[in-house]
């Protein structure tokens, strides 16, 4: 059963990966679509399509989320304007380096923290209490395996991914005895420009991460989001772990063929 139809589904970080699958795919379950990044040409170029392609409404904003002002700017853009969200997907976060922590480059680390941990802080906070108020509502975070393992090097995006899962579970605490739902969705490895931003633009060293191996796209993950955001209202998946099945583990990759 579809219960996206007409549903407005908000989703930060849309232009590209993950994101951008999630925008398709709630696009093609009909679902209105409130897209934002900090490039606005791809953002709206997407929009465009989907809304001709899907005969849904789709505008695109461009949004820089670890900025408090623009957030809140935004969302009360969208109060006034009656488009507040019934699902907000805060997908917007980045990997920045993979260093031994005492080699680790500090923009590097507060790239990470401001986007991963306060852009998804600001965007909650935000829309968060219209949700409470309308006693209705779903937030849905993208997390991480990372968020469950510790592995070489990724101590501080590790800890961004800790955070959004103590967040995750923060959030369905706090938000107890309201209908309002919180989700964390946490692939393994995949394939998008993640590994490219991680390496400041090195795409042989991105490439290699995914060499011999097969990864989730960001199609396997959208697939994840959209079962979360469509299971019935009295059920609440806390969160939902999914690996390449070449994945068992963080730091156990199988890599080879067959
Ligand atoms: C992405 C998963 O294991 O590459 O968050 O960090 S991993």
């Amino acid at each position: 059963m579809n219960r996206l139809i007409g549903k407005r589904v908000l989703i930060t970080g849309a232009s590209a990966g993950i994101g951008e699958s999630c925008a398709r795919a709630f696009a093609s379950h009909g679902a209105h679509l409130l897209l934002s990044a900090r490039r606005k040409d791809r953002v709206a170029e997407l929009a465009g399509e989907l809304a001709a392609a899907h005969g849904v409404q789709a505008s695109a904003h461009a949004l820089d989320v670890t900025d408090r002002e623009a957030v809140a700017a935004y969302v009360a853009e969208l109060q006034a304007d009656d488009l507040l969200p019934d699902i907000l997907v805060n997908n917007a976060g980045k990997a920045r380096g993979l260093d031994k922590f005492h080699e680790g480059a500090l923009d590097d680390w507060e790239d990470m923290i401001d986007t991963n941990v306060k852009g998804l802080l600001y965007m909650s906070r935000a829309i968060l209490p219209y949700m409470v108020g309308r006693n209705a509502g779903h937030v849905i975070n993208i997390g991480s395996i990372a968020g469950r393992w510790v592995y070489p090097k990724g101590a501080v995006y590790n800890a961004t991914k800790f955070a959004v899962w103590a967040l995750n579970e923060g959030m369905n605490i706090d938000l107890a005895g309201t209908k309002v739902r919180v989700s964390s969705v946490d692939p393994g490895l995949t394939e998008t420009e993640f590994s490219e931003v991680r390496f400041h633009g090195d795409t042989e060293r991105a490439r290699s991460v995914y060499a011999d191996t097969t990864p989730l796209t960001g199609e396997d993950v959208a697939d994840a989001v959209v079962y979360v955001a469509n299971t019935p209202p009295h059920v609440d998946v806390i969160n939902l772990v999914l690996m390449p099945t070449d994945q068992r583990h963080a730091m156990i990759l199988h890599r080879g063929g067959s």
